[in-house]
């Protein structure tokens, strides 16, 4: 099979290839295994249906209205789009095209942020490539669609046990017009904590050849040090280096002077120094009010020569009035999802700036008609994800208090839930403010976010006011990621960590004060993947290697899930959250044309051993699976 693949792919077939062709080649690796393959997804069903789902637990699966696919009109072909625009002229032309534009561009969030941000990042790939082409087709004016890194990266091995290397392979296929953009935390690349300088090169590098065009850098400290490196290994491979400062605190509040405008434009000249190509605003939380932005974008405009692209969250309510201000101000791209995927902890939505912006000469130009289709397809498709939604109803301008970016949210409140708070969420809030303050007003993004929700969970949890935090913390076991944090590992914040509270968290260890990859040894890739093979007793591919050197243990988790139940990517979304309901019958395509055909005939009582057998029909066939029942 191995070799059938080869020479069946695209790429070999049109000669593309060289000799890293079957190293950085993943699907090659994709063998259809035959006989197992129904057993394998009859024990996925038999043991989700028994047992539930890590999140939702056992629960009888709900109706759900089937969602409607956009009409493409026919004819309506793939034009060529930013993506061509990049390859013709490499991204300074790029960007100098951008800044020549009179309408604000758009990054369309849909497939990363704003299900982060909704949804605990669990929006499957399924999902997203049934409805890749059309939206390429629909919206081919998009600047980017951004559909990669951030939490995806582990969630989609973690969680939804699928490759975000094949969900990005197989998407680039579907909409080869579009820019994608990828969310990169700069040294910790897509984990929380730094890694050393050859894994970001190797990542950016296996990234890029994977389908991404444009990298968004951050720094969770807006330490421009932390950056240089990726900055760098985008820019080597001929990538679009989109370069963000992180927004926080308030630019319009005279008592809160940390972060000023003069903060901000300087940071701003060190990035475009760096070698950025497009300058971010990355507003993650959704901080930045209408004034404060009209007055960033106006000075950041003066200040540096990049094209300025905005991100907000609409935590708020006030993204659309944030964007109209920007967009006054010339900003040049900003961040939106599609209407039913938009608003509240995620992006604004783009139906509704293309409505504000109605009669402005600015208005971006998008089908609004597709627009609208491909919101109801979401609309659809978010309810199977209902019991990751966050519960918030309205806009909350508590934001403004609490600082909680907008992808952390729903992902906090699904951790507080882990540790049993989640009746004590308020309480969490407020809290994840005073440990700002107690850390010195930090930015707060992933992963210093994280250390502030690890702290704020373990004040709450064991009672702690910040001042037991400085008098007995000598007794206190603190969060692994707070003595991170505090001994340099993520970086150095603006303004230094508060020395009292750094000794107390250390207890007499030593910080750095330099960068974390310049104390890290380089990854020994050969002996990695001598290393990942043996334990997974398969070719790696250098996608499987990257992958394990940034998450060793949860890859090892999910190629243990792949090898005991198969390829569930496959599943529909209710059938791989809440198994089957007795009786129903389900089609699992496993491979074009080739179909299972489930039937769900009934569950055994519970025998001595605490297993049960499922009996299900497959294709036709009678079938047992034995499961252990957990509850
Ligand atoms: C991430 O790093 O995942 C973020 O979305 C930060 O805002
Ligand atoms: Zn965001």
């Amino acid at each position: 099979p191995f070799l059938e693949n080869v020479i069946g792919h695209a790429q070999f077939l049109k000669g593309e290839y060289d000799t890293s062709f079957i190293d950085t080649t993943p699907e090659l690796f994709l063998f259809p295994e035959q006989k197992d393959r129904g057993t394998k997804m009859l024990n996925y069903l038999a043991n989700v249906t028994v047992n539930g789902f890590p999140g939702i637990g056992k629960k009888e699966k709900p109706d759900f209205d089937s969602f409607k696919m956009p009409k493409v009109p026919s004819g309506l072909l793939h034009t060529t789009g930013t993506k061509q625009k990049l390859d013709e002229l490499g991204p300074e032309g790029l960007a100098e095209w951008v800044k020549d534009q009179k309408q604000v561009l758009i990054t369309d969030t849909t497939f990363r942020d704003a299900h982060q941000s909704l949804l605990a990042t669990r929006v499957r790939t399924k999902d997203m490539l049934r409805v890749a082409e059309s939206t390429s087709r629909l919206l081919p004016n998009l600047f980017s669609m951004e559909l990669w890194g951030g939490a995806t990266f582990d969630v989609a091995y973690r969680f939804l046990k699928e490759d975000p290397w094949e969900r990005l392979f197989k998407l680039r296929s579907e909409m080869p017009n579009l820019l994608f953009q990828m969310l990169i935390r700069s040294s910790n690349a897509v984990g929380y904590k730094n890694y050393p300088d050859n894994v970001i090169k190797e990542f950016v590098q296996k990234s890029a050849y994977a389908g991404i065009d444009v990298f968004r850098i951050f720094d969770s400290l807006n330490w421009v040090k932390g950056m240089e490196k990726t900055i760098e290994a985008v820019r080597d491979v001929n990538r679009v280096a989109e370069a963000a400062i992180c927004y926080t605190g308030d630019l319009l509040d005279p008592t809160r002077t940390k972060y000023d405008l003069n903060y901000y434009k300087k940071l701003a000249v060190e990035l475009q120094a760096q070698g950025a190509h497009i300058l971010a605003i990355k507003d993650m939380a959704g901080l930045l009010k209408p004034e404060a932005a009209y007055r960033l974008v106006s000075e950041l405009k003066d200040t540096v020569d990049l094209p300025i692209h905005l991100h907000t969250h609409d935590t708020s309510g006030n993204g659309i009035f944030q964007y109209a201000r920007a967009i006054e101000a010339g900003v040049d791209i900003v961040d939106t999802a599609l209407g039913s995927m938009a608003g509240l902890t995620s992006q604004p939505g783009l139906n509704t700036l293309y409505y504000a912006l109605l009669g402005n000469p600015r208005q971006p130009e998008v089908d609004i008609a597709g627009v609208e289709q491909l919101s109801q397809y979401w609309e659809g498709v978010r309810s199977y994800y209902q019991d990751f939604e966050s519960g918030m109803k309205s806009p909350h301008t508590e934001v403004y208090q609490h600082e909680m970016p907008g992808g952390q949210y729903s992902n906090l409140q699904q951790q507080a839930k882990g540790v049993g708070l989640a009746e004590r969420w308020d309480e969490v809030k407020e809290m994840y403010a005073r440990v700002n303050i107690l850390f010195g007003d930090i930015v707060k993004v992933t992963p210093s976010s994280k250390v502030v929700g690890d702290m704020a969970l373990f004040m709450v949890k064991n009672h702690l006011s910040e001042q037991d935090v400085l008098n007995n913390g000598d007794s206190l076991d603190f969060p692994d990621s707070v003595i991170e944090l505090f001994s340099g590992q993520l970086g150095q914040p603006y303004g230094g960590f508060p020395k009292e509270l750094q000794k107390v968290i250390l207890k007499g260890q030593e910080p750095i004060t330099v960068r974390p990859g310049e104390l890290l040894e380089d990854v020994d890739f050969q002996k990695l993947k001598a290393e990942l093979e043996s334990e997974i007793k398969r070719p790696a591919t250098e996608f499987d290697r990257i992958a394990y050197a940034l998450y060793p243990k949860v890859f090892l988790d999910f190629e243990t899930a792949r090898n005991t139940y198969g390829d569930v990517s496959v599943l529909d979304t209710p059938s791989f959250h809440y198994g089957m309901r007795l009786g129903e019958e389900i089609e699992v395509e496993i491979e074009r044309g080739k179909t299972l055909i489930i039937k769900l005939i009934s569950i055994g009582e519970p025998l001595p051993d605490g297993t049960r057998i499922v009996y299900f029909e497959l294709n036709g066939q009678a079938r047992e699976v034995t499961v252990k029942d957990e509850s």
